[in-house]
């Protein structure tokens, strides 16, 4: 690594050219700030840009999973259908980038290879792959919270000689699945969303399952022109119901719980959330995800419907899942149970049948050889901490941010903004936010908003340097900590609690009290001038 310094002082240096770190670099500039943006892809899109997999699409309603700080750009663009696909979403993430003259301000295929607070001249030092080393005063991560794919260590990966991909980091040329035997690893909600298509395109295909997974149809369909023409002109009064409800947009939530409901009611409940599609099912009781009793009349309405469309009853069987219902992120399908009635598809459950290495033909189970030209793995990320620890960044005392967390085990901070010993450097929708548990946009614009202010409010009083207290950021892990403990999200393995990733222990370093509860904390904290921070 060349120790010399090409580009110097811009006063925020953001990395990622998602959703963030647009936003983010618009904020800044907008502020009077230099900044300089940088992105691994060639271009802008942030995960959109990397999850090009076939049926790749959105889980939040299209009219809500935008920004919505823009009058202008809330009217110029339209969305076609209830839920985006990654095609359309990364148009509208290049609409933007250019409505706001963004790209300029941003260097792609430049990757952080590590970055370093330098105490001394209270700044920080950005090394890029490419050996060119940046410094800037404030260091943004804008990474997300779902950008470090996961590729399961399973050996003889390199010896296969077929073609294989991960969901999420998929190549920008189409992957012709036409007269192919295909793999799919893993049932998240990026294989959910790729099996049906992928189905209908290869000659065989096989699901290799390691959790079933309950999945509720997103029931899609196109806007109609009056529909959009409506919204566009209240723009006000949607961005202020985002930003008043618990997931960052309307669900139709119920508050009821589903034991103050006889059997008959809750059939007829779930039977018309089931048909409403998307995230009016989980919501469709307000303690599916603290009550196990609650929770289990849920998972048996799901695997009733997994019963009666899956024709094979082994197979039905086998893709009834048993964990609490969205404990792991809830998943919304189009056709994923009836692709299993196609005589192309099949499914191997790798718990019964371990898989034991990639040979050049295909995988080794304990069972059996099956030969594929290609292996599509849909085995997810190594979730809101790797996108950070990717990035190797060391404090002010010299230790690495996954040292300081014990490798993702004991995730603390102040908001999910900053932790101690790492001044200057604040990461959008970062661990213990309400980040993944809501509709990410506004989660963003939010938490952008307040390290901007936070940043602005330093510099009017001088200050070099911004940094958290070790009490703020212990007492806001211990709150987030305490109310997760109420919810069935810490009894469940995923990738919330990080056990998706050989050898983790569980966590769950997610604020899940809500949105507007998290808003009005961190108004509070503005109001208080910023307390828990200090500004030297
Ligand atoms: P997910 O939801 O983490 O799903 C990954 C899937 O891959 C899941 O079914 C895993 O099983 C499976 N997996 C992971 N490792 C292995 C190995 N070694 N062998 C077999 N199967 C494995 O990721 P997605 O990309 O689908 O979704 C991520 C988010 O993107 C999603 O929640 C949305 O927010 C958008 P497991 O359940 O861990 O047993």
């Amino acid at each position: 690594m060349s120790e010399q310094t090409h580009q110097t002082d811009y006063d925020v240096l953001v990395v990622g050219a998602g959703f963030s770190g647009l936003y983010a670099v618009y904020r800044f500039r907008e502020a009077g700030l230099t900044v300089q943006g940088f992105e691994r892809a060639e271009d802008v899109g942030g995960v959109w840009h990397w999850n090009r997999y076939p049926g790749a699409k959105c889980d939040s309603e299209s009219i809500y999973y935008n920004f919505t700080f823009s009058e202008d750009i809330y009217r110029k663009w339209t969305w076609s259908s209830r839920f985006a696909s990654q095609k359309e979403i990364l148009c509208y993430l290049h609409f933007v980038a250019e409505e706001l003259d963004l790209k300029k301000h941003f260097q792609f295929q430049r990757e952080v290879v590590s970055a370093f607070y330098d105490d001394e001249n209270e700044l920080w030092k950005v090394h890029f792959s490419d050996d060119v080393t940046v410094t800037a005063k404030y260091f943004i991560a804008a990474t997300g919270c779902l950008s470090k794919a996961n590729v399961p260590p399973i050996s003889g990966i390199d010896q296969f000689e077929g073609e294989w991909y991960h969901t999420g980091d998929w190549p920008v040329d189409e992957v012709d699945f036409k007269d192919q035997d295909v793999a799919v690893i893993g049932t998240g909600s990026s294989g959910v969303q790729a099996i049906p298509v992928i189905a209908k395109e290869a000659k065989s295909l096989t699901v290799f399952q390691r959790t079933p997974q309950y999945a509720v149809p997103a029931n899609n369909y196109v806007y109609e022109h009056d529909y959009i023409d409506s919204v566009k002109k209240d723009r006000s009064s949607i961005r202020e119901l985002m930003y008043s409800t618990r997931l960052g947009m309307p669900t139709d939530r119920r508050e009821v719980s589903a034991l103050d409901e006889t059997k008959e009611q809750r059939e007829i409940i779930y039977e018309h959330a089931w048909n409403k599609g998307g995230f009016v099912f989980p919501t469709a009781y307000n303690d599916l995800l603290i009550s196990e009793e609650s929770n289990a009349t849920a998972a048996n309405f799901i695997r009733n419907k997994i019963r009666s469309t899956v024709q094979n009853e082994d197979v039905a069987e086998q893709l009834c899942p048993e964990y609490y219902y969205a404990a792991k992120r809830p998943i919304f399908d189009s056709g994923y149970y009836e692709t299993f009635n196609q005589p192309n598809v099949s499914l191997v459950d790798v718990k019964q049948e371990p898989i034991e290495v990639l040979t050049k033909t295909g995988i080794q189970t304990t069972k059996t050889l099956y030969d594929f030209d290609k292996i599509v793995f849909a085995t997810g990320y190594d979730g809101i901490t790797g996108s950070l620890f990717k990035m190797n960044i060391h404090g002010r005392s010299g230790q690495s941010l996954q040292e300081h967390w014990q490798n993702g085990e004991t995730v603390q901070t102040y908001l999910g903004v900053a932790t101690d010993d790492f001044p200057n450097f604040f990461m959008i929708t970062g661990p213990q936010s309400p980040s993944v548990l809501m509709n990410m946009p506004v989660a963003i614009e939010q938490h952008v908003d307040f390290i901007t202010d936070l940043i602005m409010n330093a510099r009017e009083k001088g200050s070099t340097n911004v940094e958290v207290v070790q009490a703020a950021v212990s007492n806001w892990s211990n709150e987030c900590k305490t109310i997760a403990d109420y919810t069935l999200y810490v009894k469940t393995d995923s990738w919330y609690t990080g056990t998706n990733i050989e050898n983790r222990t569980s966590r769950f370093p997610i604020f899940v009290a809500g949105f507007p509860i998290f808003k009005q904390i961190c108004d509070q904290v503005i109001q208080n001038d910023f307390e828990g921070f200090v500004m030297s």
